[in-house]
């Protein structure tokens, strides 16, 4: 790394006479092993700019300062740096945003079509007929992912996907192995060979920061010359991330911004402190400067509806003013395990682990049909597209080299205001392949006809869950044995789910494995889960479940996004499958409003020429005119995947 040249030359060795660090050997020997409550600990968290734009950006090869919106029916769903210097954001429609900026290029994202064997940039997407294909920026994810993991020792990383765009890194051990090459007075054992002696203080007076933008200190501290311990690390977890941004953007040319701090939730707010390209640095000494400039609700977990339920419950919004809260307050009304949560998060203090192992816990693909659909062979068809989305994300999370692997499939049917669901296993002991998935969904399809009342259809969605972990090639028996959960999951198949919101966990009761594993736990252990689902990701946005209470203690399983709780994982993902299947709703009602509102006035593009032969068109257009016309089903995107059907 060039960098730590030059910070060797920043750091002028020994100032005689000082203090012994706040830190022991301990602390130190922690580092190495990923403690999560060491206070040397270093985590980054990485988030690509404007990701879904500047995949565009790069697949049209534009140049930077061209504006791009990425567009979803009548909706902007990623606006890139350029087009938000105009003033453009994603809560404008695309003719608001036109007025703004008249050299726009709006681009559709790929779309499947209704009996088409493959998604496609289209000229003039369809909602009726078309439904979202993420794949691309699902690709552009998966490499960025590897020049991550690769720009990093093998053997001293933990890398995190945390969404499409996003990763965090535990840099504790790589930080530690950097930290004992530099500095020999950290190989040198304790005095006494007590490791809860001190440190001495780094032989280093001078810290170079770079171009990190430093989180001033706060005001009990002062920015003291000497650095302990604890700076140095970041620093060099900051050296690290630095270089980690540097080979994405040299390999790929995405630019990214990042956090690094003590924990995930620091790191996170760091993220998107310095946008775009920039990182953010907090320093042990800075945390509680940093945090009391967020309203409560930017934090991470915060943004739901727990975040809005703090509000109400305490009047404020301000981090300030919730730290004049006693714990015991926090307990009474949040219960005790989230009131312990809430009242270190707002302290910067957060434990969680970072998790390498991290995986969604079920894939959807849905559709809102407007207008409704009347036959069995419609849905077929939606039903094959469906089992192509999945199966292209199956084969990402491994499902082919057999390191994952879903046990059940579930069809979601809604008709007349009434959703009915239908759940299979999914027969272990064989590969999947579409076949099997679109077969399995065809006999789910069949026993919701069977019953009557089906037509006119207004929703399908289509679901596979309940992953099982590391399946290997020599399956014992109990891999073909129903136990336990599974077979518990099998027992409630088949039901009946109508419109009524499922269970929820009674106020009080503490499930076992709450009792096990605690709040924390359940915060890392479920937040990544429906990002990759082909939804619209808002984590602010009002939750469809209103109702849902947050009950006095903590659940089993909780809803990310509504706080609702759940005994069983299977209700859980039924629950999260059918905010995904209403965010798909809403998102097709707006298209719809949208598109039964537009005039025709709002949609005719101007030619204002711009440097480099770039026009106000669409970018459907600018793309249709690097390939010839009508040629958009022949052309092969990278990495389009195709529906193979035997
Ligand atoms: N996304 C979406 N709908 C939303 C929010 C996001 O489809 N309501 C998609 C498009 C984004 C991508 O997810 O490009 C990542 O979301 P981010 O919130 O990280 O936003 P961006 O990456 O677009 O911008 P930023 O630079 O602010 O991170
Ligand atoms: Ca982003």
């Amino acid at each position: 790394m060039a960098s730590h040249g030059d910070f060797r030359h920043s750091s002028p060795a020994g100032a005689p006479g000082r203090q012994r660090s706040q830190f022991t050997y301990r602390n130190f020997a922690h580092l190495a092993s990923y403690t999560t409550s060491c206070p040397l600990r270093v985590v980054a968290h990485i988030d690509l700019d404007a990701f879904y734009a500047q995949c565009e950006m790069r697949r049209l090869n534009l140049p930077d300062e061209q504006p791009l919106a990425v567009q979803q029916w009548q909706g902007l769903i990623a606006v890139n740096y350029a087009a938000r210097d105009k003033g453009i954001g994603r809560f404008h429609e695309i003719h608001e945003a036109r007025k703004l900026c008249d050299n726009l290029i709006c681009q559709h994202v790929a779309t499947w079509r209704e009996g088409e064997d493959s998604w496609a940039y289209r000229d003039e997407p369809l909602v009726n007929t078309d439904k979202v294909s993420l794949d691309p920026y699902r690709l552009q994810s998966r490499k960025i992912l590897s020049i991550i993991k690769e720009s990093l020792p093998a053997n001293l990383q933990k890398v995190e996907k945390a969404s499409i765009d996003e990763v965090f890194l535990d840099l504790s051990a790589h930080v530690h192995s950097v930290m004992l090459e530099r500095f020999s007075e950290l190989s040198k054992p304790p005095p006494y060979d007590d490791p809860t002696e001190k440190l001495p203080m780094p032989s280093i007076s001078a810290l170079d920061w770079k171009a990190d933008a430093l989180i001033d200190v706060d005001e009990t501290e002062t920015e003291i010359d000497d650095p302990d311990w604890d700076d140095v690390a970041i620093l060099i977890g900051s050296e690290i991330v630095r270089d980690v941004r540097i080979a994405i953007r040299n390999t790929l040319e995405f630019t990214c911004s990042a956090g690094i701090a003590q924990n995930k939730m620091l790191a996170k707010l760091g993220s998107g402190s310095k946008k775009p390209n920039g990182q953010t640095v907090i320093r042990n000494r800075a945390i509680g400067r940093f945090l009391s400039g967020f309203k409560i609700t930017k934090i991470r977990n915060l943004g739901g509806k727990l975040g809005d339920q703090v509000v109400q419950l305490f009047g404020t919004d301000s981090t300030n003013e919730l730290l004049l809260v006693p714990l015991e307050q926090f307990k009474l009304k949040l219960g005790d395990d989230t009131g312990v949560w809430l009242y270190n998060t707002i302290r910067g203090i957060d434990h969680s682990d970072v998790n390498s192992r991290v995986h969604i816990k079920s894939m959807l693909s849905a559709k809102s049909f407007r207008p409704s659909i009347n036959s069995i062979d419609q849905a077929y068809k939606w039903l094959r597209i469906f089992v192509g989305d999945i199966y292209s994300r199956l084969v990402e999370e491994g499902v082919l080299e057999n390191k994952r692997r879903p046990r059940t499939i579930n069809l979601h049917h809604r008709h007349g205001g009434q959703t009915k669901s239908r759940q299979n296993p999914i027969p272990q002991g064989r590969p999947i392949d579409q076949t099997t998935l679109f077969d399995l969904a065809k006999n789910l399809m069949n026993q919701i006809v069977l019953e009557g009342q089906v037509w006119p259809c207004a929703n399908l969605s289509l679901s596979v869950g309940g992953f099982d972990e590391g399946v290997t090639g020599n399956m014992g028996i109990s891999a073909f044995l129903l136990h336990g959960e599974e077979a518990q999951a099998l027992k409630r198949s088949s039901r009946e789910v109508t419109a009524e919101p499922p269970l929820v966990h009674p106020p009080g009761k503490q499930s076992k494995l709450e009792k096990r594993l605690g709040i924390q736990q359940f915060f890392s252990a479920r937040t990544e889960r429906s990002q990759d689902d082909d939804a619209i990701i808002e984590e602010d946005r009002p939750s469809p479940c209103d109702g849902h209470a947050q009950p006095s203690g903590a659940a089993a399983y909780i809803c990310e996004r509504c706080r609702a709780w759940f005994d069983f994982p299977e209700d859980l993902q039924c629950h999260e499958d059918e905010h995904l299947a209403r965010d798909l709703q809403q998102e097709e009602e707006r298209g719809n409003r949208a598109i039964v509102g537009r005039s025709g006035g709002a949609h005719a593009s101007s030619s204002v020429p711009l440097n480099a032969n770039v026009t106000a068109r669409s970018a459907t257009t600018a793309a249709a005119s690097r390939r010839p016309a009508n040629k958009a089903k022949q052309k092969t995107e990278s990495g389009q995947s195709k529906l193979k059907f035997s």
